[in-house]
């Protein structure tokens, strides 16, 4: 091999590793912190294991042709070993290993896709360009950001209301598509608490990079007390006097016609449900930290941080600005 070649075939190894590790808040997909990424970085593993071992006796075998050469011309005894060679390296060793994956494989897909009782339902539908997320049987709603406890099993149904979205958290599970008209089913328990990055994975239109969402793991007592709180959340009334004029200004403007907050005027599904807004801690599907600024920013003009989306810029006077941030900050 020549000087130059190694240099080159090193720069794209380095290219290709580049992606991996650095960043730890870049969603891993040999992560396995879900029953479901850990059996499926398990199966990669596996034929991962399979290939390289079949690349280094393929590569060995090479190696050997280009050292050994020719030498002798072919005579009938090596025929015959030439023979047995391609039933056991042609037939019989191919169809062992790709059987063993075959039989891995399908044994992984079908556990994965087995119901339990225990199983805690998610309702996720895929928006442009967020993901409404409800808890049927804890009667919350919320918005890209989907809180679940550790250890208990997860049911996702996954739809979507305008075109195909993929819903993928990959240090927990596979993709799903996120498909209008078809109810799809992800099944999965999360093993280890903590914030988890999940991505549409389907280009769905210009804001497809930023679809994105968190699913946060946390444990069962934690979890049990953020349900609560949810719930609780429709009996709120604003504590002061700005608060309550945010709540005028939010219920009797545009706001009302595009979002939901349980327990107002304000009812309407085609923006966000913001009942619980005030503890998210990002705003336009990851865009942007809920911070103060950053929510008066949003609410201004949005179409400067996500351009395209779905939400106009809104004219408010800037007191009026001020008591909207104030009133939906509480909302917690
Ligand atoms: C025409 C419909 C529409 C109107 C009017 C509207 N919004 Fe929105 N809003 C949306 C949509 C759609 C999104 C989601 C955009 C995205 O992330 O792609 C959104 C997102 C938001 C978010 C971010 C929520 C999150 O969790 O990411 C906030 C906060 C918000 N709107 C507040 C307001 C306020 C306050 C008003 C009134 C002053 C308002 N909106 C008026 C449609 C609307
Ligand atoms: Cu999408």
């Amino acid at each position: 091999m020549t000087r130059r070649r190694v240099v080159v075939l090193l720069v794209m190894a380095g290219m290709m590793l580049a992606g991996c590790g650095g960043n730890r808040q870049s969603p891993k997909i040999l992560g396995g912190n879900g029953s479901e990424s850990h059996r499926v970085s398990g199966l990669w593993w596996l034929i991962f294991g399979l290939a390289a071992f079949v690349y280094l006796v393929v590569g060995g075998f090479i190696v050997l042709a280009a050292v050994r050469g020719r030498g002798t011309p072919a005579g009938r005894r090596s025929r015959i070993t030439d023979h047995g060679f391609i039933w056991v390296g042609g037939i019989i060793a191919p169809l062992a290993i790709l059987m063993t994956v075959a039989a891995f494989t399908v044994n992984t897909t079908s556990a994965l896709r087995k119901p339990s009782s225990r199983e805690l339902r998610i309702n996720v539908v895929g928006k442009r360009w967020w993901w409404a997320v409800e808890y049927p049987t804890l009667r919350v709603t919320t918005a890209n950001e989907i809180h679940v406890p550790a250890g208990q099993p997860l049911e996702f149904r996954i739809d979507s209301d305008n075109v195909i979205h993929s819903f993928w958290v990959p240090q927990l599970a596979g993709k799903m598509d996120a498909i209008p008209g078809q109810h799809n089913y992800l099944r999965f328990t999360a093993t280890k608490p903590g914030t988890y990055r999940g991505l549409c994975a389907e280009y769905c239109g210009t804001q497809h990079a930023w679809m994105e969402f968190l699913v946060v793991v946390q444990t069962p007592g934690d979890f049990g007390r953020w349900a609560t709180r949810e719930q609780t959340l429709s009996n709120q009334s604003p504590s002061n006097e700005q608060q309550a004029r945010g709540q005028v200004v939010f219920e009797s403007s545009a706001c009302a016609g595009c979002h939901r907050i349980r327990g107002t005027q304000a009812q309407a599904d085609l923006g966000p449900d913001l009942t619980d807004v005030g503890q998210r801690t990002t705003l336009g599907s990851v865009r942007i930290p809920n911070t103060t600024g950053n929510l008066a920013g949003w609410i201004g003009n949005s179409q400067t941080l996500k351009p395209g989306n779905l939400m106009p810029p809104q004219y408010l006077s800037a007191s009026d600005l001020q008591a909207v941030v104030a009133y939906l900050q509480s909302l917690k």
